[in-house]
């Protein structure tokens, strides 16, 4: 079935048109399997944290602009065993290590709590962010918010889900009237880096917020409550599932990976119709 899913997933089309039906179906079995997968792994990670959220919690690291518990272990930890039980071949990176043979054609791409300084404030603002990656492309990717219980799932090829329920991008085109996220990333290179941004931002746009969850700054402007994202020094892990949502809800996502600093982007994700004037 792996290799089958494989070869669906090179693009391999069958000749016949009675073999493209079986080709076609098969496909979306495979890419539901996936969502399935992610799905519930997301929903179970989740509902730790939820059950965690007001008990004491244990810092493994806290510095200026950031703080690492040991709760972003065991659930990533937790996120690994449901996903890799499912699929031994496939391999995982996450903000908490990676697993597997990083070669392999698939790559899970996770962040197990994104917002941890929110988390660690009792802030309600933080979710689960998986994505998997087929050669490189994101393919499939989920998001869930376990204090809204809002959950978004998109897939290559199909209109994204927020708890089964189609959603669009917006279609503001005027920056005067939108509203913008802007991230300030954790390090004091960073936020001297963002502010000029936000400084800009806070002028043209109607408002900017500053929400602490890059991965739900995603899916907010995937399903329209933000009309554009900016941040520069995030990790893949913080925006790939988003990514995908973003694209098929019908924006744009540029992505850039910076000279400065290693395995870190600037992100602009967009309703594809705004101008940002950047
Ligand atoms: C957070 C991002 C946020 C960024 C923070 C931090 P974490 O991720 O979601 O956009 O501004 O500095 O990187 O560390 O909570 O997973």
């Amino acid at each position: 079935m792996a290799e089958f899913c494989n070869s669906l997933l090179r693009g391999s089309v069958p000749v016949s048109v009675v073999h493209f039906a079986a080709f076609c179906a098969r496909y979306f079995a495979c890419m539901k399997h996936y969502l399935d997968v992610a799905e519930n792994a997301a929903r179970t990670a989740g509902h730790l944290l939820r059950q965690n959220f007001h008990r004491p919690l244990r810092v493994s690291s806290a510095e200026a602009h950031d703080i690492k518990l040991e709760i972003d272990v065991q659930t990533q930890e937790l996120i690994t065993r449901l996903l890799l039980k499912e699929f031994p071949q496939h391999a995982l990176y996450g903000e908490e290590g990676i697993v597997g043979d990083q070669s392999s054609p698939h790559q899970w791409v996770v962040d197990p709590l994104d917002g941890t300084v929110n988390y660690f404030y009792r802030i309600p603002h933080f979710c689960v962010s998986i994505a998997l990656r087929f050669e490189g492309e994101v393919i499939v990717g989920v998001i869930y918010d376990p204090m809204r219980e809002e959950m978004w799932s998109g897939q290559k090829g199909e209109e994204p889900r927020l708890n089964g329920q189609h959603f669009r991008v917006s279609n503001r085109a005027d920056l005067a009237q939108a509203v913008i996220s802007v991230g300030l990333s954790k390090t004091g290179a960073m936020i001297d880096s963002n502010a000029p941004l936000l400084q800009e931002m806070i002028h043209r746009a109607r408002k900017c917020r500053l929400m602490g969850s890059a991965a739900l700054d995603m899916a907010y402007v995937a399903c329209g409550r933000f009309d554009a994202y900016i941040e520069q020094g995030i990790s893949l892990w913080d925006v790939a599932a988003g990514w995908i949502l973003v694209e098929t809800a019908g924006g744009r996502v540029d992505l850039r990976p910076r000279q400065d600093m290693k395995n870190k982007y600037s992100i602009v994700a967009s309703n594809g119709v705004i101008d940002l004037k950047l």
